[in-house]
């Protein structure tokens, strides 16, 4: 069964993608928590954090590199902005297709309720 996220990266789902390059897409969210709430996420099926292995360096290390680069587009690079990365149920994690969060536009508060 292709997860959600792989759906919306086949483009068999609608999404906003704002990104798409050989190993991560970047969509909006579809529940915004801020004004600039974007998900970037592998190509491939990498279920969560714990399930990355030392040969998905290069994959993780663009994830961060295309949030940098979003957070420049979007206009919130110097105001700041927040990467959450969820895992597994303590984490809160729902979707289970690895993915991180860029969040910003607005004063964010605390960093874990
Ligand atoms: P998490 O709790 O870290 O697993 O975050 C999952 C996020 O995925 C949540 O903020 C809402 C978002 N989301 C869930 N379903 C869809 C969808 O169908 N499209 C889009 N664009 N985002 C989705």
């Amino acid at each position: 069964m292709p997860t959600l996220f792989a759906k919306i990266i086949r483009g068999e789902l609608p999404s906003e993608i704002v990104y798409q390059d050989e190993l991560v897409t970047a969509f909006r969210d579809i529940s915004p928590a801020a004004p600039t709430h974007i998900l970037i996420v592998p190509n491939k099926v990498i279920r969560t954090v714990n399930d990355l292995r030392d040969e998905d360096e290069k994959v993780a290390g663009r994830m961060v590199i295309v949030a940098k680069k979003l957070a420049e587009r979007e206009g919130i690079a110097e105001d700041g902005y927040r990467l959450i990365i969820n895992c597994n149920r303590h984490g809160g994690q729902d979707v289970y297709h690895l993915h991180m969060h860029l969040i910003g536009g607005r004063q964010l508060g605390p960093i874990a309720q």
